[in-house]
């Protein structure tokens, strides 16, 4: 089976490759199919944000389509950035200066966040979709903590106190095994499996 991973982030594409590497599928980009159309994101969930990809680039391929949507819900900021954290500034350290700003004045017992990311896969033929959420606790750094060249995203600010390390301080596979991105995909894996 052919899945087209519904992102311009070539990134994107090398994660689904690698994480489901034994299974009978292959993880193809919109630049493979040559696609170059921007898909709008206007839903007020992940999992719409995630629907609304698969569904215009599954469309517009015809192949089934595979999209994620991630956001860091701050429980002090009433769950911001959440779904705007990708356009919560303009560049990933813009984006921590800004959490970081905001949060001052918070004492580290009130800086607790969740992590989540929704991923969708939708079948053209049918209209069909099913979605898988995974979700991370953890805490909002008052500080960037990273090893050399780990990371990316709020990595360096988003703490997991079980772990005693930040994102960003930890090898991909330790990330993996607890990580919002990690639950999803299993679930999505667990699936492609039946
Ligand atoms: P698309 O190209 O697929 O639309 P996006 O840029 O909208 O992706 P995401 O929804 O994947 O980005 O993520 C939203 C924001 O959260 C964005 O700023 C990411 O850098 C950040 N983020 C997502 N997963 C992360 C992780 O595991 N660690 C740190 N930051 C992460």
């Amino acid at each position: 089976m052919k899945i087209l991973v519904a992102t311009g982030n070539p990134g994107k594409v090398k994660e689904y490759q690698e994480f489901f590497s034994e299974l009978p599928v292959e993880f193809v980009s919109l630049n493979d199919v040559g696609i170059t159309e921007e898909c709008e994101e206007t839903g007020d969930t992940l999992k719409e944000n995630s629907l609304q990809k698969a569904q215009f680039y599954g469309d517009l391929s015809g192949l089934p389509a595979v999209a994620d949507d991630a956001g860091l819900f701050v429980d002090v900021l009433e769950g911001r950035p959440g779904v705007y954290s990708s356009r919560y500034a303009n560049s990933d350290e813009e984006r921590m200066e800004k959490l970081l700003q905001e949060l001052e004045k918070i004492p580290y017992n009130e800086r607790g966040a969740d992590f989540r990311l929704v991923t969708t896969l939708y079948y053209p033929d049918t209209k069909e979709h099913v979605s898988f959420e995974g979700k991370i606790r953890g805490i909002i750094a008052e500080e960037k903590k990273q090893l050399a060249q780990k990371g990316f995203g709020y990595d360096p600010i988003f703490y997991v106190p079980e772990e005693e390390k930040t994102f960003a301080e930890m090898m991909g596979e330790e990330k993996n095994a607890i990580s919002h991105r990690g639950i999803a995909f299993r679930k999505l894996k667990k699936y492609l499996e039946k």
